[in-house]
């Protein structure tokens, strides 16, 4: 077409999702997503003035202090995915239990999401964002359980984050399709299809590493002689404490984002279900890698783990394959 904003050629999240799924189900399901996305945007971006900054005065299942919009993102994130009625198993970061469905109310796919993930940033309107994987349930017919959700993380069907930053962005791949982008236009309430087949830059891109550096005494040796080796060849690093960003800029500008395991914290911080594998797949979809670094004795890529509880964490190796390989060459 020719340009602006006006133009007839606008494409939408919707008719994306109507052209290339061919599953209602699926459809239904990431147009609720998407609307829970909105609705969680339009909450941070009020936040100051709805006075809805601060403590909710209760705990997560990590024990961190939850704040009013953890709380409020959840039951967004946790009401639109029930009312889809496309769902039968629901893991958020905010519950200790999952929600098993009601056979009534209940569809094929299993969500896995950090409703707000970075949300220690919030006060101070530091971007944050909205992480999530889907499954499919592996035995039609019968109710769904904690099972068809602790497999491998290559069992993805679908997964995604929408950055609340500067622009509200999200960024989707479903299995066998290329990584997409879209921007929230809030004049119009619709996500616009921005970028089609998002890839790492070619070569690896920019010289950046991105790591919590303050747990370098920590760190196993040979994350520690990467990222040694990493300022000897002039990299930049760049961390904003929230994954989405720290993921997002690392896809399109490239270099890693590592987060290891470290001496306190044995199997690393980040969650495998909603944080580690659906990044994992969201990289490896848009040409990057991703990986656990050693497990048993081998490198391991993150979406080969079988996790067995909902909550289990993961150490978080990823970005382009020139900066994955040279940390992952320390381990020999
Ligand atoms: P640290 C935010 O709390 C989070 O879960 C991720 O979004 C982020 O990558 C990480 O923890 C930051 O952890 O220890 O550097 O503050």
């Amino acid at each position: 077409g020719s340009g602006g904003d006006l133009d007839s050629e606008f494409h939408s999240l919707t008719e994306y999702l109507m052209t290339t799924l061919k599953d209602q189900e699926l459809t239904v399901l990431m147009s609720q997503m998407a609307l829970a996305c909105k609705a969680t945007s339009r909450a941070c971006a009020k936040a100051g003035i709805a006075n809805l900054f601060g403590m909710a005065g209760d705990q997560n299942s990590s024990g961190d202090d939850q704040k009013k919009l953890d709380v409020l993102s959840n039951d967004i994130f946790v009401n639109a995915l029930l009312k889809s009625g496309s769902c039968c198993v629901l893991v958020s970061e905010e519950n200790e239990e999952p929600i098993i469905v009601p056979e009534k109310d209940a569809g094929r796919f299993c969500v896995c999401f950090d409703p707000l993930d970075g949300s220690s940033n919030i006060d101070c309107n530091v971007s944050t964002g909205t992480i999530f994987a889907v499954y499919e349930k592996k035995t039609p017919g019968k109710l769904g359980s904690v099972a068809d959700v602790l497999r491998v993380g290559s069992d993805i069907v679908a997964a995604g984050y929408c950055m609340y930053g500067a622009a509200t962005e999200l960024v989707l791949c479903f299995k066998g399709q290329s990584v997409q982008r879209f921007a929230l236009d809030p004049s119009l309430g619709e996500f616009v299809h921005t970028h089609s087949n998002v890839t790492f830059p070619s070569g690896g891109g920019k010289k950046i590493y991105s790591c919590n550096e303050g747990n370098f005494p920590y760190w196993d040796q040979p994350i520690k002689d990467a990222v040694t080796e990493f300022k000897a060849k002039k990299y930049a690093l760049r961390y904003v404490g929230s994954m989405v960003s720290d993921v997002h800029r690392t896809i399109l500008y490239g270099g890693v984002f590592v987060y290891p395991a470290d001496s306190k914290s044995p199997k690393g911080k980040l969650r495998v279900l909603y944080e580690g594998f659906p990044m994992a797949l969201l990289v490896e979809c848009a040409g990057g890698k991703a990986s656990t670094g050693m497990f048993n004795g081998s490198v391991q890529r993150m979406l080969d783990l079988e996790p067995t509880h909902v909550h289990e964490r993961c150490p978080v190796i990823l970005g382009s394959p020139r900066d994955v390989d040279f940390i992952l060459s320390k381990y020999n």
